[in-house]
């Protein structure tokens, strides 16, 4: 029978976009002060297509006091403070950011941006030369398409701060926005596919209607998001839903469905995906590969962000 490791490996064919992860790794190995300044470029022709919405739906509250106490500090001590954030160093502000959801750390940072734009935190030294391989990353990150550019930056800011047991002291999250009340949903028509267990799953993850959502799968069911392990088990499914998936967008266009062993289901379907983040600005091109039990619940799952627009289109065997 299927298990999670086999059932990840339908449609082989799917290409994903691996220069995510290469241009991650070699990120990694730059200075810190590298890093913030090559963020902080990248993120000077970017940002400017981030929306006021989100913000608000960041709920700055949560990163408020770190945020406050960073703003009272010299220069020097802001800039060694993002420097430490970079090196993941054993401090208290390290290890505070790291309890934090990826929403939060992009909140915090999107607001030291503005501080740092309006000379309230220290700026990026003037005139400060990137190192040849910083520049190298940097011309990598810009080569890229754009929603693929926003993931980078994503995992830039995910990966910093102190985290002393990985997944250890209490996590801080933003508040579960109501679901979308049933009159204001929207269904979706997807070509070539026409399954109400995929149907149900894009309309409850666009209506926030998580509780509902978790139905859908199997106990022991899984989730992968783009470049991640499989989550695995509802409830830390439907934790990763709270936490991670407020407010998305999902804009399936087309897919194909196929018998798989046991009288499972195997489902693709590509199209596009918005984070609150960049509103219609950025539409990520992804995947969804799903593999439904002879019952219609969700064994698996895996979003995958593609390679190129070409993806959108590929259903060969
Ligand atoms: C400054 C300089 C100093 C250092 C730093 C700075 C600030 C950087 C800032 C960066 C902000 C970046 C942002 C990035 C947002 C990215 C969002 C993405 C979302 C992708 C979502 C997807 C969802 C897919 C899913 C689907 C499912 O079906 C299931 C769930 C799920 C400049 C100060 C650091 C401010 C805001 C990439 C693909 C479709 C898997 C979630
Ligand atoms: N983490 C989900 C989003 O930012 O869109
Ligand atoms: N904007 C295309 C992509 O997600 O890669």
């Amino acid at each position: 029978m299927f298990t999670i490791e086999k059932a990840s490996q339908i449609f082989p064919e799917t290409l994903t976009a691996d220069v995510v992860p290469a241009i991650t790794a070699r990120f990694e190995l730059l200075s810190a002060e590298d890093q913030l300044a090559l963020i902080w470029y990248a993120y000077l022709e970017m940002g400017k297509s981030i929306t006021v919405a989100a913000l608000g739906a960041a709920s700055m509250q949560f990163a408020e006091r770190t945020l406050n106490e960073i703003k009272a500090m010299s220069f020097p001590e802001q800039s060694q403070a993002m420097c430490d954030l970079a090196n993941r160093a054993d401090t208290q502000i390290c290890r505070t950011y790291a309890n934090w959801s990826v929403n939060i750390k992009l909140g915090f940072w999107y607001t030291l941006g503005e501080w740092m734009a309006a000379g309230l935190v220290a700026p990026i030294p003037e005139g400060y030369q990137l190192s040849a391989n910083a520049l190298s990353v940097l011309s990598a990150v810009k080569s890229v398409s754009s929603g693929q550019q926003i993931t980078l930056l994503r995992n830039f800011v995910v990966d910093m701060g102190f985290d002393p047991q990985k997944g250890g002291g209490p996590r801080i999250t933003e508040p579960v926005t109501p679901p979308t009340p049933e009159q204001l949903r929207e269904k979706v028509t997807i070509e070539g596919v026409s399954n109400t267990t995929v149907n149900s799953y894009i309309e409850l993850l666009n209506a926030n209607d998580f509780d509902n959502l978790i139905q859908l799968f199997l106990p022991d069911g899984a989730l992968q998001p783009p470049f991640k392990k499989p989550i695995v088990g509802t409830d830390n499914v439907l934790r990763f839903f709270r936490e991670d998936c407020q407010n998305l967008k999902l804009l399936p266009e087309r897919g194909m469905e196929e018998a798989a062993d046991g009288g499972f289901t195997q489902i693709k379907v590509t199209g596009k995906v918005q984070t609150p983040w960049f509103g219609a600005g950025v539409g990520m091109n992804v995947a969804w590969r799903f593999l439904l039990n002879p019952e219609g619940k969700i064994y698996f799952v895996a979003i995958d962000l593609l390679a190129s627009p070409a993806e959108l289109l590929k259903f060969a065997r």
